[in-house]
């Protein structure tokens, strides 16, 4: 029965308006990744398929969404809470950054050469020191609140704070990655409010494989690859979900998950976080409660993802410096696919051989922009 529904519900989603707008692109094509050097196979007739496969529980993401009496109950990220180290939290009432007790990532003295594997200096054994220091943001001191329920200044608070670690942690790292698990369905932890940040002194693949190819672009061009990328977007529209004075939210053209979207500026040229001025941020606070919103309210959930800020490296040699080949931008990966119990697994041709997705980012574009960004399905 639940198969049935939810089949339903996603082939009405996809027929009609929709794809009558989009049918153009109905057949297998291979999209490129500029950023990551990538192709996503991209199958839209597949959408048709049945299923027969794994039904998440709607009500696991309720459980586990920060909005529940569940998540109202005193855990070690609330204000006063007691960490599993003992630790009490201050009472806070805003946001609130401590260092993780269980890192990831530590700044001891783990020797330069670690050569045990390979004295002989074979290159296929190859290893390095990995060292940095992991942190955690609680983002406000209710535990049901996730940040489309906060106020814009609220999320102005968390805009704040993260820039506030970047500043201090940006002059000393390499890469300063911030981001945030939500939902359990994404490995998140906690039902709290929150973010994490890993610091660490090495370029991690995927920020050094994109500082690389928008490198390259700039190399050639002379202009940000990024730069190039959204005047084109503007001039089309149709992958675009939502816009303000200064922010754009779209699904990328290469978009690897069903409703991946990218936020990033489109009226000058951002390089990070950390140089955005007072109505940038204010007006950022305001695209990510709308996007947000839109999120929740495609499957009335507490839409579950897992997003990161990607902006030019840092380190105590780069800091300072200007990287104009890079553009500062969010990405949101949501794993759910059809409905809110139905997610897309990676796996199979996507582990072994290529990334692939069947309903087209027009499309989820298209879906995405028919959700109202200004009121909340709870409100
Ligand atoms: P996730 O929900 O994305 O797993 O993040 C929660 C982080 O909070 C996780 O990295 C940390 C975990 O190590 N944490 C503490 O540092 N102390 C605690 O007492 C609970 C959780």
């Amino acid at each position: 029965m639940a198969i049935n529904e939810n089949l339903c519900s996603f082939f009405s989603f996809l027929t009609g308006t929709v794809m009558a707008k989009f049918g153009s692109i109905d057949y297998p094509h291979n999209r490129y990744n500029p950023l990551l050097d990538e192709w996503i196979l991209v199958c839209p007739h597949r959408s048709k398929r049945p299923w027969m496969g794994k039904i998440e529980k709607k009500e696991d993401h309720q459980n586990q969404s920060n909005e529940t009496a569940a998540g109202e109950k005193l855990n070690a990220l609330s204000p006063g809470g007691v960490r599993a180290n003992g630790i009490q939290n201050p009472l806070y009432n805003s946001t609130y950054v401590f260092d993780n007790d269980f890192p990831a990532l530590i700044d001891t003295d783990c020797p330069d050469n670690l050569n045990i594997y390979n004295n002989d200096g074979n290159q296929l054994f190859r290893v390095q020191p990995a060292r940095g220091r992991c942190r955690v943001m609680c983002f406000h001191p209710s535990s049901r609140l996730s940040l489309p329920l906060m106020s814009i200044d609220e999320i102005l608070a968390v805009i704040n704070a993260w820039i506030g670690e970047l500043l201090k942690l940006g002059p000393i790292y390499r890469w300063v990655q911030i981001f945030e698990n939500k939902g359990a369905i994404m490995g998140c932890s906690n039902p709290h409010p929150h973010c994490q940040i890993w610091a660490s002194h090495f370029l991690p693949n995927i920020p050094r494989k994109k500082d690389q190819q928008q490198r390259n672009y700039f190399e050639k061009y002379g202009r940000a690859m990024l730069w190039d990328y959204v005047q084109k977007e503007l001039s089309n529209e149709e992958r675009i979900v939502l816009k303000n004075e200064h922010w754009l939210a779209l699904v990328p053209f290469w978009a690897t998950w069903p409703f991946e979207t990218m936020l990033l500026p489109y009226h000058r040229s951002i390089q990070r976080l950390n140089d955005i001025n007072e109505m940038e941020k204010k007006s950022l606070a305001s695209i990510m409660k709308g996007l947000l919103t839109i999120y929740d309210n495609l499957f009335e959930i507490s839409f579950p993802y897992s997003m990161g800020w990607h902006g030019a490296p840092t380190g105590p040699e780069y800091f300072d410096s200007k990287q104009p080949h890079w553009i500062l931008h969010a990405v949101y990966y949501p794993p759910l696919l059809r409905s809110a119990t139905i997610k897309k697994f990676m796996v199979g041709y996507e582990l072994c051989a290529q990334s692939q997705r069947d309903i087209t980012p027009e499309k989820a574009a298209e879906i995405l922009r028919q959700q109202n960004p200004n009121k909340h399905y709870k409100i």
